[in-house]
């Protein structure tokens, strides 16, 4: 009964990481290939990892899951609905069918948005910036996250730091979100903050980005920024 999940470069493949944390942190058995982006074997390693899928119909990204028993899926959230879906004990989402809802909606809201802060800000966990230029794109994304994070502290979060009280994917989806403000050094408001550092701290990240410096950087995802130490 183990899942078979293909990812890419942990240093910098936002959704990779949500595929791994879908599962990492629900203690679901996960077996783990992995592959690098924008090097001349990556659609070989998605080939050979889905070779029913050829064609027009190969699949271009990661993440990628294998069912234990079969059947392929091709999306970081058709991943994590299957898994929450296949694993009800497992607290994926919320239990409170409210909080549920609304943790769904973050969920959907991070897949399909905060394009002005993914473009401006991508995913890179080898370096922490300072002084970085916000654009009003990127501060209205900054805004709505914060408006949105606050907006579950009402519900269900307790003085827990994550967002409905137990860890769960509305976490996993915004995990990637908190390391950019943190590696950006993007200023947000307090509380924001302690959600930040509450990512900095989880041991899986820890782990998942300490495994992420092993690996040879890409330097197309440096940015002409002052780096700073890495915030912990
Ligand atoms: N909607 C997809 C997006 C996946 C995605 O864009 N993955 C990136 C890595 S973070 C990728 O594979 N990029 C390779 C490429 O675009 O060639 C999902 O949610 O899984």
């Amino acid at each position: 009964m183990t899942y078979r999940l293909l990812i890419a470069d942990r240093s910098y493949s936002s959704w990779s990481l949500r595929g791994w944390l879908s599962l990492a942190a629900f203690e679901l058995p996960v077996s783990l290939t992995e592959t690098r982006m924008y090097l001349p074997g990556f659609r070989t390693d998605l080939a050979a990892f889905a070779p029913e899928l050829t064609g027009a119909a190969a699949p271009r990204t990661v993440p990628i899951l294998r069912l234990p028993e079969g059947g392929l899926l091709t999306d970081s959230l058709a991943i994590a609905e299957t898994l929450a879906e296949r694993h009800p004990e497992a607290g994926l989402w919320p239990a409170d069918p409210v909080a549920r809802a609304l943790a769904r909606s973050l969920v959907a809201e991070m897949h399909s948005g905060f394009s002005a802060l993914r473009e401006a800000c991508p995913m890179n966990l080898r370096v922490a910036y300072t002084d970085v230029p916000v654009s009003d794109a990127v501060r209205a994304d900054l805004d709505r996250l914060e408006a949105l994070w606050e907006s579950c502290s009402g519900l269900s979060r307790g003085g827990a730091p994550w967002l409905f009280g137990a860890y769960s994917l509305a976490d996993v989806f915004f995990a990637p979100v908190a390391m950019r403000i943190a590696g950006y050094g993007l200023g947000v408001g307090t509380d924001a903050q302690a959600y930040v550092a509450a990512h900095l701290a989880h041991p899986l990240l820890r782990d998942w980005r300490a495994r992420g410096l092993a690996q040879p950087e890409q330097p197309a995802y440096r940015r002409d920024y002052t780096t700073v130490d890495w915030p912990s």
